[in-house]
């Protein structure tokens, strides 16, 4: 099985852009290790403290976002990090290239529960106009970024990456100690019959969104023709993962369950990383009524309406929301 690096030089990928993936694996080796001791290693359960999103952070987000902001700014190669744990951009050094966004342990409520969390990074190329200090430099599409990825903290640990020549699966292999390419070419089914979405939150959803899942859950009768099923991990790049190995449709649509927060998922660390990714293996990605990864950004934290997954069935999702 062949190793990270040779697979991303034949991909044409440079060599600081290398060894930035290299850094941000190496701090998730980590993680993932720190993971693996759960209770052991002390680092299960809440800290006092409320992150910018207004969520309290657990022991394992805090330590995991120290540990990715202080290998990545060490690396040289990076003006500012944009992390999900953090109230504001971090500059590194200015002549640096690129610039990392990262959700340090998405799904951090499971780690209450011994179940599924990771991590999302996407890199994008750093504005030679704009000082490193202002976080105007990450308000770039989705579509400037040059590479994405997560690393999932499962029974393996697991590597979904692109640099936009399609999307590779890689596991972590604990004795060599390094990943190792285990699926070459992700392709997403165009056609699915599984969904994934919060259903407790039906009630908050837009008239499309109703539509389109009440029309699943009608099943073979219904006007589908053929019957649904539901997967819900409550981590984003669980959901995300089982989309990429085997298809299907993950939403987290707009609702008006808090008007002062009409999305949930954030566009920099979540939505765009997963849209790359998706994107990269033949699916879609779109907010339902945009695709999400031409969406301009305002703000580091913006939330968005995300829909992606297998080709036909977003597509048929979108044409709910158009009507
Ligand atoms: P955290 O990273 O704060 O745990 O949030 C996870 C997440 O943003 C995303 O990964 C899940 O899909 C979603 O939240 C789960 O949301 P619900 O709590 O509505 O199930």
């Amino acid at each position: 099985m062949r190793r990270l690096a040779p697979v991303l030089r034949q991909d044409g990928v440079d060599t600081d852009l290398i060894s930035l993936i290299k850094t941000i694996l190496a701090a998730c080796k980590e993680i993932s290790f720190r993971v693996g001791q759960g209770e052991l290693a002390g680092v299960l359960g809440s800290t006092l403290d409320e992150n910018i999103q207004g969520e309290t952070q657990k022991k394992l987000d805090v330590l995991a976002n120290e540990l990715l902001k202080d290998m990545i700014l060490e690396t040289g190669v990076v003006k500012a990090i944009s992390s999900e744990e953090e109230d504001y951009t971090v500059a590194g050094n200015p002549e640096g290239r690129y610039l990392v966004t990262f959700d340090p342990l998405d799904g951090s409520s499971n780690t209450d529960i011994n179940s599924l969390i990771g991590t999302i990074f996407s890199i994008l190329p750093a504005r030679a106009d704009v000082d490193a200090a202002d976080a105007a430099q990450f308000l770039q599409p989705g579509t400037a970024q040059i590479a994405a990825g997560y690393v999932l903290y499962g029974p393996s640990t697991m590597l979904a990456l692109t640099t936009g020549k399609g999307t590779k699966l890689y596991t972590l292999d604990k004795t060599y100690g390094g990943f190792l390419l285990t699926q070459e070419e992700v392709a997403v089914p165009g056609v699915t019959a599984e969904f994934a979405i919060n259903m407790s939150n039906q009630r908050h959803w837009q008239p499309g969104m109703q539509a389109y899942v009440a029309d699943l859950l009608e099943g073979k009768p219904g006007p589908r023709g053929k019957n649904f099923n539901m997967r819900w991990i409550a981590a984003m790049v669980g959901d995300v993962h089982r989309v990429l190995c085997r298809g299907g449709i993950f939403m987290y649509p707009s609702d008006t369950k808090d008007p002062n927060k009409p999305n949930k998922l954030r566009l920099m660390y979540e939505a765009n990383p997963m849209s790359f990714l998706v994107e990269q293996a033949g699916g879609l990605s779109s907010t339902g009524y945009q695709r999400i990864m031409e969406i301009e950004p305002t703000d580091i934290h913006q939330r968005v309406a995300v829909i992606l997954g297998s080709k036909h069935e977003v597509e048929t999702c979108l044409k709910y929301h158009q009507s």
